[in-house]
């Protein structure tokens, strides 16, 4: 009989992996984890209690909020507001950062950016959905927590991870010391580790976009997608088209399987669409920990400044060759290779 190892029991084990901490880390992962469990349990029922559909309010980014997107947000907000090791959340569904003022928690050491739902359009057609985030050092003093203690480039991260509401409840996160997955088993209410040390595939044979953009695609990516389409047995080409419309549901199949997630600038989304403080830069830091690759085509998305909370990138993600590929493909259609073809060097 193998014995289970409860993501509780993991974390304290890695304790040894951070010398000067006292466990707050180990405790602020642990609050994390029981707020997932709320949340997976609406999830799983969303169908027949009366919170699919829409909230009818609108976040910040405009898009209509569904029910279950301001439940989840209520949960996570409230489980770092009661764990203590919290002073500050950034949310996709909040325009500003909320401020934990509680005693325990205004000079806690970590910050806590999230993406409560990701996907959640998906959740009224029962498709993959997830939760993401991102946990900085406070750098502000004791008790003037603010935006610059969110606004810190990606490689400052303290850890990053993801939920994902599929077949089953994983929660995957890495701390800089690897990525391990953990398999909710609802018979005990825990989740159990299933996938310790997570690594995804050099190469994959999956490209993941929303080819439905196609017209409004920078050229580079138009080429990369050609590239992924032609025959070539050599290179396991024709490639695969696999795109949930979830991010973590994608960027979860491709960590496994390998592969390549894209979401570059489109006509409608001349900065991106997804965001770089709740979405890109947590999902980069995982996938570079599992020896993947992350950038917005040009530049590596950890060490991309942070100027605003929502701020939007391109990202092309996954398997370090096919990003590597598709980066080459970019560069053809750079600025400065355009000025350069152009001036005829
Ligand atoms: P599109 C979901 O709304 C999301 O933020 C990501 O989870 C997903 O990858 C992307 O947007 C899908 O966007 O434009 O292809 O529907």
């Amino acid at each position: 009989m193998k014995a289970v190892k409860t993501l509780g029991q993991f974390i304290i084990e890695k304790q040894a992996d951070f010398p000067y901490a006292k466990g707050e880390l180990s405790r602020l992962l642990r609050d994390i984890g029981i707020a997932a469990k709320i949340v997976n349990r609406e999830v799983n029922k969303a169908g027949l209690a009366d919170i699919l559909g829409d909230a009818g309010t609108m976040n910040i980014q405009g898009e209509g909020q569904k029910k279950l997107d301001v439940y989840a947000n209520e949960q996570f907000i409230s489980a770092l507001q009661c764990g203590g090791e919290c002073c500050m959340v950034a949310s996709e569904e909040n325009d500003e950062c909320i401020h934990i003022e509680s005693e325990i928690s205004k000079n806690a050491k970590y910050v806590v950016a999230i993406d409560p739902l990701d996907g959640s359009s998906n959740i009224d057609v029962n498709v993959g959905v997830g939760t993401i985030f991102s946990i900085y050092r406070r750098i502000s003093p004791d008790g003037k927590a603010g935006l610059p203690d969110v606004l810190q480039r990606g490689t400052e991260q303290v850890a990053a991870g993801y939920v994902i509401y599929g077949s089953s409840t994983m929660m995957v996160y890495t701390t800089g010391k690897g990525v391990n997955g953990f398999t909710l088993d609802p018979s005990i209410g825990e989740f159990c580790l299933s996938h310790p040390n997570m690594s995804i595939p050099d190469d994959g044979v999956i490209y993941s976009i929303n080819e439905g953009y196609y017209s409004h695609f920078p050229d580079g990516v138009k080429k990369y997608i050609k590239y992924c389409q032609v025959e070539d047995t050599k290179t396991n080409r024709p490639y695969t088209s696999r795109y949930i419309g979830s991010m973590v549901a994608d960027l979860h199949r491709n960590l496994i399987k390998g592969g390549i997630f894209i979401y570059p600038l489109t006509a409608a989304a001349p900065n991106g669409k997804l965001r770089l403080v709740y979405e890109c830069n947590p999902m980069a830091f995982i996938i570079e920990q599992a020896g993947g690759k992350a950038s917005n085509g040009h530049n590596r998305i950890l060490e991309l400044d942070v100027t605003e909370l929502h701020q939007r990138s391109a990202i092309f993600i996954g398997s370090k060759n096919m990003v590597a590929k598709a980066e080459e493909m970019m560069a053809c259609f750079s600025p400065q290779r355009i000025k350069k073809n152009f001036e005829g060097e």
